[in-house]
């Protein structure tokens, strides 16, 4: 039998080896984003049983009806995470402003969505949570939010939670990307996946074809290419699936490769895409990259993407290099 690596004995392992963005305040947040997944996952799997599903009459800072669970699973976060005594500051998808920390200050600030895909929540279809760290400025520049918009390569952890059949942890801190399954038994987030790697080609793509008809010239070509199949200019048969969960689309692309895209298209255009750049699009890529994939607007690592608000939305097209890299050709030929 293999020994077992939990999650806390992974991360002190990082303290003393490969990763020098690893403090013991890092380690420590991350055990409470870890808390804070652990406690969304029981309410999720009480479900109906907890009277937590359905929607509020509320609707969230990007005008979206809110979800009880959307709520709750906000403050859990928000807990953990204040009392961890590790953030100067939190922000979430689901608050307008950001939360300085109410007692004690760290020394990061977090950005997370606390429960991605919660459309999908009454349906009983995974959903997750996604975050994002990075170092916090002065206290003294705390208060502008200026100082909180750091591009996606200043992330020091990144990572998600799958609430699926199982639940799991997949985390990069720079070094790789590994994968923590909960052991609902001990409560414990268990290494499942030391190094998950993305297959540099594919031969399955996750779009939303429902917006087709807004889709500009270069996701069409795209698009019609691949599902000409073996007669094709691709020579093969392309199968597809939208799961509309970033995290659960993003975590079959990280175990069997594929492509996702979330293009910017005529219905979106002048909020400048769907998904949000400081709470999903800058994690996701990260933890792409980190796999051997490649994330891009289009125009530009999304990596290197400098932040101009907090919500920012952006297009997202990441996975399997082969095929970001050909619909980026289609953009540069295109003129994008
Ligand atoms: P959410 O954060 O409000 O749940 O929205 C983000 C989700 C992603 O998880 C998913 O990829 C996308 O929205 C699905 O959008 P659509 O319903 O337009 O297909
Ligand atoms: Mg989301």
């Amino acid at each position: 039998m293999t020994d077992t690596v939990t999650l806390s004995a992974f991360l002190t392992q990082q303290l003393f080896i490969s990763s020098p963005s690893a403090d013991i305040e890092l380690i420590r947040l991350l055990e409470a984003v870890a808390r804070s997944c652990v406690r969304i996952s029981a309410g999720l799997r009480q479900g109906a049983l907890a009277g937590i599903l359905g929607s509020l009459e509320t609707e969230n800072v990007q005008g979206e009806t809110q979800k009880k669970l959307d709520v709750i699973a906000n403050q859990i976060m928000l807990d953990e995470l204040d009392q961890s005594g590790t953030v100067a500051g939190m922000a979430s998808e689901e608050m307008e402003d950001p939360v300085l920390a109410s007692g004690r200050s760290g020394p990061y600030l977090i950005f997370f969505d606390p429960l991605d895909g919660s459309s999908n929540i009454d349906v009983n279809v995974s959903v997750g949570t996604i975050f994002s760290i990075v170092r916090a400025p002065q206290a003294a520049e705390l208060a502008e939010t200026r100082s909180w918009l750091q591009p996606g390569r200043m992330q020091v952890a990144a990572g998600y939670a799958i609430y699926g059949p199982s639940t799991q942890l997949v985390l990069t801190l720079g070094h790789g990307v590994q994968a923590f399954t909960l052991d609902v038994l001990t409560g414990c987030f268990v290494l499942t996946a030391p190094r998950l790697q993305i297959p540099p080609t594919t031969s399955e793509f996750a779009i939303n074809v429902s917006n087709q008809r807004f889709w500009d010239e270069s996701v069409h070509s795209y698009i019609q290419d691949l599902l000409q199949g073996s007669s094709g200019p691709r020579g093969k048969h392309y199968n597809m699936r939208w799961v509309a969960s970033m995290v659960a689309d993003v975590h079959r692309i990280l175990t069997r490769g594929g492509v996702f895209l979330y293009p910017v298209d005529a219905r979106i255009k002048e909020q400048g895409g769907k998904l949000r750049l400081m709470y999903e699009a800058n994690p996701m890529s990260w933890l792409v990259e980190q796999a051997g994939g490649r994330a891009s607007t289009g125009q530009s690592a999304i990596l290197d993407v400098v932040p101009q608000g907090l919500h920012q939305r952006v297009p997202v097209i990441l996975g399997s290099c082969e095929e970001v890299e050909n619909l980026i050709q289609r953009y540069c030929s295109d003129g994008f």
